[in-house]
Order: structure tokens, then C-alpha cells, then sequence
């Protein structure tokens, strides 16, 4: 319902259809699905129902990230020819293109005061991470290594930016201050994908490490974050990757090798499913708490008919 005032009359309209959604969601997941093809920026509840697609573009648009106030997210698009980050605008539903840059410009998270977004570009000749303004400005190179460089993710004070490198010969993480100084290596038996939890303490991260004499393929971990007690999460080898947060640190959601998306607690236990759809999904992205959502969907039209979703216990 919206009320607007014509020459001194109240006129009351009634937007209809009324979608099913509860209005008072204060936590959604986005995430990126095959689905239609080519991959859109979809959200949904955090029990895996009510989705809604974002993104309606022949292009590839994947790896949403929330802004702290929830009213943005951050995707990747390649729809100008080359991946840029885009910023799209959740209360009018505008986009504009953060990077404007020919390289490849992928990977956002936003820092905690919303004012940056580090990312992983090409723009200087190889993958490094860099920080630049909400408005597009200033961006800095804080990584500045010949090696890839890739995945920033923020500390919650704002002070350090986690990431991946194989400048070591393999895949490690590191921890650098924001300004790129003292980069510190925290993992010893490589790591990928590293997401920081909202308390500060600890890093869920991919590892192909050495386990039991034997390689196994990518599962995930929660490590301190100088890289102690490490907890495996996944336990099956494969693609386990890409964790989420919630923002009590309660859960990770995370894209398994089965290519769906579940969320799972940080001591490894409690494994829930949260999607079901052969088109494949992938990088979910927990929103912060949110407040009132209503404006959110005033100018969503796409409210897809839920064809799974609600919780699914195991696999
Ligand atoms: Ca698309
Ligand atoms: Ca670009
Ligand atoms: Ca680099």
C-alpha cells in the first residue's frame, strides 16, 4: 500500500497483486543462479524460501555482497564486455558501474562503514586486491605482488583485509592492513576463499590440504584468524566453497560440491540444505540484519513461484 496526496485529497492504491512474502524478513541470503542460463542475482529467506531474482540480463551477473545497511548489493556483470562490479541500489532498484575499467574486475566486499568495496582486479597486468571508494574513487592497490592475488574479505573493525595468493608457490591466506602494509600469512597447508567472521575471531576458508596422507579436494574450514584451531566443516572433498556468515556468526552458508547452497554451523555441525535446483547456485551472501524490507519490494516485480525452498535437513 502507498499513499500519495493529489491537491489536497489522501488517495489510497492498492498495489496488486499482494506478493506472499512476510514483509518483515530481517535476514535474506542473495546468491547467484545458473538457472536462467547465463546467472542472476537472486535472493531468498534463509530457510531457502522466497526467492526473488534481481537481475534480468543475458550477461552473467554473480557474487552479490551486501552492503552493512543492507541497502545496496555489490555483483559482478560482464555486460559491457568486460566483468566490472556494479552497485545495485535496493531502494529504487538503480545500477551504476563501480569499476568502469577494460581489465576484469571481480570479487566485492564491502568494508564494515560501507564507504569502499575491496575487490580482485587485472587492471595493473595480474590479479591483485584493491580498495577503492563507494563513489568509485580512489582506488588502491594493496596487495602489489606479481602473483594472483584474490577473495578480500574485511575484518569487522575495518583495520585488515583477508585474501588468497599463491606468491608463496600455492594457494595460502594472508591478513594485510588495510593500507597494504605487513602482509602476514595465516594458512600453512593452503587456503582459498577466506570469509571473516563478524566477530573478528575467525576465518572460514577452501583448503585442498593434506589430510589423513592424502590431498583431498576443496572442503571448508574455520580457523583462528592467525591461523589456529582450525575445524573442518566439510568433510567430502569436491568444491565446498565460498562461505557466508550470518551476522550473529551463528551459521555459514556455503556453495557445496553438489552445486547448491547450505548453511552449516561453525563447530561443523547441523548441515542444512537450502536449495534445490539443477541449474546450479553459488555464492550465497549473508545480509546484514535489516530493518524494515518494504521498500525492498516495491520495485521487485519478479517473485518467482516457490518450486523448493523451506527447510531440507541433510541432503
Ligand atoms: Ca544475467
Ligand atoms: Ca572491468
Ligand atoms: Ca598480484
Amino acid at each position: 500500500m502507498r499513499f500519495h496526496t493529489v491537491i489536497g485529497f489522501t488517495v489510497l492504491i492498492l498495489v496488486l497483486p499482494e506478493t506472499a512474502r512476510p514483509q518483515t524478513a530481517t535476514n535474506l541470503i542473495a546468491f547467484t543462479s545458473w538457472r536462467d542460463d547465463n546467472g542472476e542475482i537472486y535472493v531468498m529467506d534463509v530457510d531457502g524460501g522466497n526467492q526473488v531474482r534481481l537481475t534480468n540480463h543475458p550477461a552473467s551477473d554473480w557474487q552479490p555482497a551486501w552492503s552493512r545497511l543492507g541497502d545496496k548489493i555489490a555483483f559482478v556483470s560482464d555486460r559491457d564486455g568486460d566483468f566490472e562490479i556494479y552497485l545495485m541500489d535496493l531502494e529504487d532498484g538503480s545500477l551504476s558501474n563501480l569499476t568502469g575499467n577494460p581489465a576484469s574486475d571481480e570479487q566485492p566486499a564491502w568494508s564494515p562503514d560501507g564507504s569502499k568495496v575491496a575487490l580482485r582486479s587485472k587492471r595493473d597486468g595480474n590479479a591483485e586486491i584493491y580498495t577503492i571508494g563507494a563513489d568509485g574513487k580512489q582506488a588502491v592497490n594493496l596487495s602489489n605482488h606479481p602473483s594472483s592475488d584474490h577473495s578480500p574479505t574485511w575484518s569487522p573493525d575495518g583495520t585488515r583485509i583477508a585474501f588468497a595468493s599463491n606468491r608463496d608457490g600455492n594457494w595460502e591466506i594472508y591478513v594485510v592492513n588495510v593500507d597494504g602494509t605487513e602482509p602476514v600469512r595465516v594458512t600453512n597447508n593452503t587456503g582459498t576463499g577466506p570469509a571473516w567472521s563478524p566477530d573478528g575471531a575467525q576465518i572460514a576458508f577452501s583448503s585442498e590440504r593434506i589430510r589423513d596422507g592424502d590431498i583431498v579436494d576443496k572442503d571448508l574450514y574455520v580457523m583462528n584468524v592467525d591461523g589456529t584451531n582450525v575445524v573442518t566443516l566439510t568433510n567430502e572433498g569436491g568444491f565446498n566453497a565460498h562461505p557466508s556468515w550470518s551476522p550473529d556468526g551463528t551459521k555459514i552458508a556455503f556453495r557445496s560440491t553438489r552445486g547448491e547452497l547450505f548453511v552449516v554451523d561453525p563447530d561443523g555441525t547441523n548441515l542444512v540444505k537450502l536449495s534445490d535446483h539443477p541449474g546450479g547456485n553459488d555464492y550465497p551472501a549473508w545480509s546484514p540484519h535489516l530493518g524494515d524490507m518494504s521498500f525492498f519490494f516495491d520495485h521487485v516485480t519478479t517473485i518467482l513461484p516457490v518450486s523448493w525452498g523451506g527447510l531440507k535437513v541433510g541432503n
